[in-house]
């Protein structure tokens, strides 16, 4: 029996197109890539220098040492910490960017971009300790941009970054303070842990892993910066009703897909895109330019302007499968580098705009913020030409797209929470989870993988935790997979959350002016944008007067892929939060990593990982952990 590739409806559509045109998806390579090898499987394969590749026999018969001695215990974990350092490098890339961009704003260099939301700004300024009395928005811009610079330039190893020490608990804090692992400086953090990884630096396990939870932290500084100022820049999410799946392409219009994570381009290119609509009207798309979102880019549009989601990870090629695409535009990460060939199967224009992010057979538009809208013109240019080449005998359009209700930015949050008790907004929640309406909090994050079929494990926890009256927030591919199962609705609020979380739901979303109950799953954007979770949990925390890993919440990346999960995962249980993972990660080679991340990590940090494959036992595994959390605080 060959396994299920994906629950998405509409790659059953296209995938038997794909074969027929003779394009290979990333399905079509994973069956090639098997047997997959299990050295790297179970961490225990090390390419660190040429003297390698060594690797370390699992059962014990065979070399139980590297050539330069190093066992199965170092090599795990001089792997995995490389993984967080590349997922930190990654976030807070984006968020320097970000902060670049807002720094050039403050300075009157950037005009193609604005202050959008000045009273995030003096939030932020605030959140900061940033004094803003007689000051005008430019001058607080120009202070919050340096001081969240100070995050990639402080070389005082106790001063913690700026961002992490404003965006927790103090108790929080202080533990991680006591286990050294408070970054001081972005960078820094990261270079230490190549540094401490090559050949014949760091060798203890231990050590090596508090390295990597340093360097995870660094990356949740990266994850704050970027979510609040890209708020300030671009305007904070609230909801906002749209559609997800490859159904919102619209075969009468130019299509631009948005593809990959920062938003200082894709928002240039919307709003280029409605300056040039006319041009595409005349080139024959009576439908003028419709932009539609994939991965983290298509999130953080989503959430700011309601634009329609095409795809999450797994389903980027059959965007371009429908033959429908004029011109895929992609920045930074998650980006298969399959695109250009499969893009020049049909007529679309496969866009790269980053210096330090180019494809083989893409055409490359270089972006900068300095001529950003003159580069946005060209790519939406580029799109409408592409457009006129376009084959409609071969436009293929799966007749799938679900509503989404989306943008559960804190701000949106505790507004609907507001419209029950002004004064004291989080009161409410509050009550419901401490009367048990609302037995916990679930996080769902992360990726798509193939080692999943798509979105299935979202789906199926999902289910089961809104049965047992749990919350759900998502964000990144997760939120993907939920936009197009249609659990962004208030139907599948009506359909599969018990009759507690139901009733409360109802009471929100009515007084919220929503006419009915929250969507089932709050879609609360991007990668980057988990730090929004953390930012609702450390209010409920601070207003209970407890730290996060004694509260009923949980985070899940049931289809984990990229580096940027692991270092995620790897913050969320620093921060207390036991964090389930659906797929295995590549450290069970090594017992005693494996006991540090799944067990020791509990005692030292409240947090754990919890791997459970089957997305059935996960969703009793976390409701067991959300109960004994209760329990821990006695409700
Ligand atoms: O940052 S969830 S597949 S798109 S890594 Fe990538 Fe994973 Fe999607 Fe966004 Ni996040
Ligand atoms: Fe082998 Fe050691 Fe070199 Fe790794 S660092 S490849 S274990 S010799």
């Amino acid at each position: 029996m060959t396994m299920k590739l994906s629950t998405d409806p509409s790659a059953a559509t296209l995938l038997p197109i794909a074969k027929k045109e003779g394009i290979s998806t990333v399905w079509d390579r994973h069956r090639a890539m098997q047997p997959q090898c299990g050295f790297g499987q179970l961490g225990v394969c090390c390419r660190i220098c040429w003297k390698g590749p060594c690797r370390i026999d699992p059962f014990g018969d065979g070399p139980q040492r590297g050539i330069c001695g190093a066992d199965a215990d170092t090599i795990v974990a001089r792997n995995v910490i490389r993984m967080i350092a590349a997922g930190a490098a990654g976030h807070s890339e984006h968020g320097r960017h970000v902060a670049l961009a807002l720094q050039g704003v403050a300075e009157g260099r950037l005009p193609a971009y604005q202050i959008r939301d000045e009273a995030k700004l003096r939030a932020v300024a605030a959140k900061l300790g940033i004094c803003t009395e007689g000051e005008d928005i430019p001058a607080i811009a120009a202070a919050v941009a340096k001081a969240t610079l100070e995050d990639f330039q402080n070389q005082d190893h106790d001063a913690p970054c700026n961002w992490v020490e404003a965006s927790l608990t103090k108790k929080r804090l202080e533990r991680l303070q006591a286990l050294h692992v408070v970054p001081h400086n972005i960078d820094a953090v990261i270079t230490q842990i190549m540094g401490r990884t090559l050949v014949g630096c760091d060798a203890d396990p231990v050590n090596l892993i508090l390295g990597g939870i340093k360097g995870a932290l660094a990356d949740f500084d990266g994850m704050c910066l970027a979510t609040e100022l890209s708020d300030v820049l671009f305007g904070t999410p609230s909801p906002v009703v749209t559609a997800a799946n490859l159904g919102v392409i619209k075969p009468d219009a130019v299509n631009i897909a948005v593809h990959g994570h920062n938003p200082l381009l894709s928002e240039v290119v919307c709003e280029v895109a409605g300056q040039m609509d006319e041009e595409a009207r005349k080139a024959g798309a009576k439908d003028g330019i419709n932009i539609v979102g994939i991965c983290c880019t298509g999130n953080e549009v989503m959430v700011r302007h309601g634009i329609p989601l095409a795809a999450n990870y797994l389903s980027q090629e059959l965007a371009l499968v429908t033959g429908a695409v004029d011109a895929m535009v992609v920045d930074v990460q998650c980006i298969m580098p399959s695109v250009s060939e499969i893009g020049a199967c049909f007529h679309t224009a496969v866009i790269t705009t980053m210096a330090e992010n180019k494809i083989p057979g893409a055409t490359h538009v270089e972006f900068r913020e300095e001529t950003a809208l003159e580069n946005a013109r060209r790519i939406v240019a580029t799109a409408i030409e592409a457009y006129k080449r376009r084959d409609p005998r071969r436009v293929n359009i799966p007749d799938f797209k679900q509503t989404a209700i989306v943008g559960f930015g804190v701000e949106s949050v505790v507004g609907a929470l507001a419209t029950l008790n002004a004064e004291d907004p989080l009161q409410p929640l509050i009550e419901n989870i401490a009367n048990g309406n609302i037995r916990g909090i679930a996080l769902f994050a992360g990726c798509n993988s193939t080692q999943v079929a798509q979105d299935s494990s979202f789906v199926t926890m999902a289910k089961k935790l809104a049965a047992n009256n749990v919350l759900m927030l998502a964000t990144g591919c997760g939120a993907g997979a939920f936009a197009k199962h249609g659990f962004m609705t208030q139907e599948a609020t009506m359909e599969y959350a018990g009759d507690s979380l139901k009733a409360v739901m109802t009471a929100i979303g009515t007084s919220a002016g929503l006419n009915g109950p929250l969507p089932l799953v709050l879609h609360m954007g991007s990668c980057v944008d988990n730090s929004r979770a953390v930012q609702v949990a450390v209010a409920v925390a601070d207003k209970l007067g407890v730290d996060l890993d004694q509260l009923p919440l949980v985070a899940s990346a049931p289809e984990a892929m990229s580096e940027k999960a692991v270092a995620i995962g790897t913050w969320s249980v620093a921060l207390g939060i036991p964090t389930h993972l659906g797929t295995m990660p590549q450290v069970t080679g090594s017992a005693k990593v494996t006991e540090l991340l799944t067990q020791t990590a509990k005692d030292l940090l409240g947090g754990y990982f919890l791997v459970e494959l089957d997305p059935n036992l996960a969703a009793d595994k976390l409701l067991e952990v959300i109960e004994e959390r209760r329990k821990g605080l006695g409700i």
